[in-house]
């Protein structure tokens, strides 16, 4: 099996962790458990992000263990024994002796964990676990109180894309990319959420890949559910789809949002609120810049909104209200839009290291390799009782989202080929029934 990576790039990421480790310190980083679902059917297996990060591992069972005992760093990967029997039903494991390609000083078997582990933990000074990925990791490493939380030291080195990285996640946006178009191209009216889905995911799958993140299909009123999963309603005719789905490469994530007439003509009121989302999603985009507090894009974004809100007579206030505090940006324009301008992309869809726009761990500014998505809304849900929804706009929900490569010569929009201009996707929607 070939990894996705050259095993010094793997080393590489090993030796950053343990630079900002101190001495005697022991990194244990499990794989995530299999999830059963009922009896012997299990759900589908994703390695656990860090593994992957740090060895590439890609079984359901590993611990990647390492230390720097002496100043050198020592790794050993513990991994399920070859077992004949076992492989008849479940398939070939790469086993002891084939781990020793992975990028490790050493291997063991998975058996080995419990007696060796509590040796080694016992000759450190310091130990850094993640908890709660793997219970049976846990109770075998009997992980306790003084154990501590290594992400914080990864999470912002994980932050930073390399080529290769870049690569992978330039590949997941032109698949995303294509299979939003192959939606628009198959769409027409009264078509069931779940079709739409059908579409986006074929192009997934014949491309060797798969969703990043479960998928959301939304038509009309749906679309006002952020995090809307059923996918199991008819878009009718005269309503927009919102679709927001996204698939991996070696691991890497992409995550695209586009929202479109099904019968291929915006309306006049849909057109007023898409053209204003698209206004601030291309602003955001443009504050993508080296250097940028990771704060500035949501101001931005927020200042067109809520200015745009006013123009349409959505808020009958100014500026200043329609924004309110200065710093939380809490004002009425948060009733439609009222998620984040965007988060970090990378191994996990919502990638480690700055969560979401404003949020504590994130980084002071933007830096040449960062990946981060773009994507303001707006939401009219006519099912609110709290607040009064414009009648003109009653029902319509709108998001746009791209995928940004921040570099020093300004942003790159990985997802640049996905159609988003008016003109473009009321010319493709509908043409490849
Ligand atoms: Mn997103």
């Amino acid at each position: 099996m070939d990894l996705p990576f050259e095993a010094s790039e793997y080393i590489g990421r090993q030796e950053r962790v343990f630079a900002e480790l101190p001495d005697s310190s022991i990194l244990i980083i499990p794989t995530n458990d299999k999830k059963i679902r009922s009896n012997d059917v299990v759900y589908p297996f994703r390695p656990n992000s860090y593994m992957l990060y740090l060895c590439g591992w890609m079984e359901d069972e590993g611990v990647f263990v390492a230390h720097n005992h002496g100043g050198n760093i020592n790794s050993t990967l513990f991994v399920p024994q070859r077992d004949t029997k076992k492989e008849i039903w479940e398939g070939i494991r790469i086993g002891v002796e084939g781990a020793k390609s992975w990028p490790v000083t050493t291997t063991s078997a998975l058996e080995n964990l419990e007696s060796e582990i509590h040796q080694m933990i016992e000759l450190s000074d310091h130990v850094f676990s993640i908890s709660g990925v793997s219970k049976s990791i846990d109770d075998i490493c009997n992980i306790s109180d003084t154990i501590r939380d290594p992400r914080p030291i990864i999470d912002p080195l994980r932050r930073v894309k390399s080529t290769k990285e870049i690569q992978y996640m330039q590949e997941a946006a032109n698949i995303a990319s294509n299979a939003h178009k192959f939606a628009m191209m198959k769409a027409s009216p009264n078509m069931g959420e779940w079709e739409i889905q059908s579409s986006v995911e074929a192009r997934f799958m014949s491309s060797k890949s798969t969703w990043s993140f479960p998928s959301i299909v939304g038509g009309g009123g749906n679309a006002t559910v952020l995090h809307y999963k059923s996918n199991d309603c008819i878009v009718r005719d005269g309503h927009l789809v919102l679709v927001d789905a996204g698939c991996e490469v070696s691991g890497y994530a992409s995550d695209i949002t586009r929202t479109w007439p099904i019968n291929g003509s915006f309306t006049e009121p849909q057109k007023e609120i898409y053209e204003l989302v698209l206004k601030a999603e291309k602003a955001g985009i443009s504050a993508c810049q080296v250097g940028s507090p990771w704060t500035h894009m949501h101001r931005v974004v927020s200042e067109i909104i809520a200015q745009g809100l006013i123009d349409l007579g959505v808020l009958k206030c100014d500026i200043h209200e329609a924004l309110g505090d200065e710093n939380k940006l809490d004002g009425p324009f948060r009733n439609f839009f009222m998620h984040g301008t965007g988060h970090f992309l990378g191994l996990d869809v919502h990638d480690v290291g700055g969560g979401r726009q404003g949020d504590p761990g994130a980084p002071e500014s933007l830096e040449q390799g960062m990946v981060l998505t773009i994507e303001p809304g707006l939401y009219f849900a006519d099912w609110r009782s709290d607040i009064k929804i414009p009648e003109r706009y009653s029902g319509i929900g709108i998001r746009i989202e791209d995928d940004v490569l921040i570099t020093n010569d300004g942003p790159v929009v990985l997802s640049a080929s996905c159609p988003k201009e008016i003109s473009e996707i009321e010319s493709i929607v509908g043409s490849g029934v």
